[in-house]
């Protein structure tokens, strides 16, 4: 069997509570149809639903490795006055694996800098959580040709010396925008990216994976998810229907 791919969604700031439950009630019964298949399906949904989708999640009667559950911030600190926060023991408590750190929607709304994401992914290490960094560059960036430096510098911001987590590579002007780079730009990048590495390697030798984000889709997925570099998807609005983002599962299955 090849390496586990993994399929994350990241649901944002959409859905009403029951709308929440639904997709991942859909999603948990969607995965144990499809029988054992080497796919970490994740979902993040906002913090006011992790306590219920964790539920559902308890009782779906699949294993962590097939689906599992993921926040899409933390705060810094483990606890104190630092109201309307949530730090990564919280959210470990309530049994969430992974966290996405450093989006470009929270890099650009709450500006998060590398530094920032990096005390984050230091938090979240220590509470046992999977850090899932994003970096990406901005349009003009790229049209400037300066898309290199900038991952460069993301990625040494951002990550620690003894990284133990996955990159999620999400150029900003891909992000619900519809428009994807080519499949020869992605491999670029994402060679550009795995070169930037060998000195992140994590402590046991293993690499990290490397996940694309940025409008993915189940009609895409199937080039993306061809490219041997990448390891899965992190995906926006594709993931808030069961039947397109199952339909991506399969896909990297
Ligand atoms: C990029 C992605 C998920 P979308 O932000 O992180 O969203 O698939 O809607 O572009």
């Amino acid at each position: 069997p090849g390496p586990v791919r993994y399929v994350v969604g990241n649901w944002k700031m959409q859905l009403e509570h029951q709308q929440g439950m639904k997709l991942a009630t859909g999603i948990a019964d969607g995965l144990r149809a499809m029988g054992p298949i080497p796919v970490q399906t994740v979902v993040c949904p906002s913090f006011t639903q992790l306590y219920g989708v964790h539920e559902i999640l308890e009782h779906a009667d699949l294993p962590e490795d097939r689906l599992a559950l993921g926040a899409q911030d933390c705060y810094p600190a483990p606890s104190g006055p630092f109201t309307g926060d949530i730090s990564a023991q919280m959210l470990a408590g309530l049994g969430v694996k992974y966290v996405i750190l450093g989006h470009s929607e929270r890099r650009q709304n709450h500006h998060e800098t590398d530094a920032i994401v990096r005390q984050k992914v230091k938090a979240a290490t220590a509470a046992g959580l999977v850090p899932i960094v994003c970096i990406g560059e901005h349009l003009t960036e790229r049209n400037e040709g300066r898309a290199a430096s900038v991952l460069a510098s993301q990625i040494e911001g951002s990550l620690t010396r003894d990284f133990r987590g996955m990159i999620a590579y999400e150029p900003v002007w891909a992000i619900g925008s519809g428009v994807m780079p080519s499949r020869r730009e992605l491999c670029h990048k994402l060679k550009l990216i795995s070169a930037l590495l060998p000195m992140h390697l994590t402590a046991d030798g293993q690499t990290i994976p490397l996940l694309y984000g940025g409008s993915v889709t189940a009609a895409l997925a199937p080039s993306i998810l061809s490219i041997p570099d990448l390891a899965g998807v992190l995906v926006g609005s594709a993931s808030l229907q069961a039947s397109s983002f199952l339909g991506i599962v399969k896909v990297a299955a």
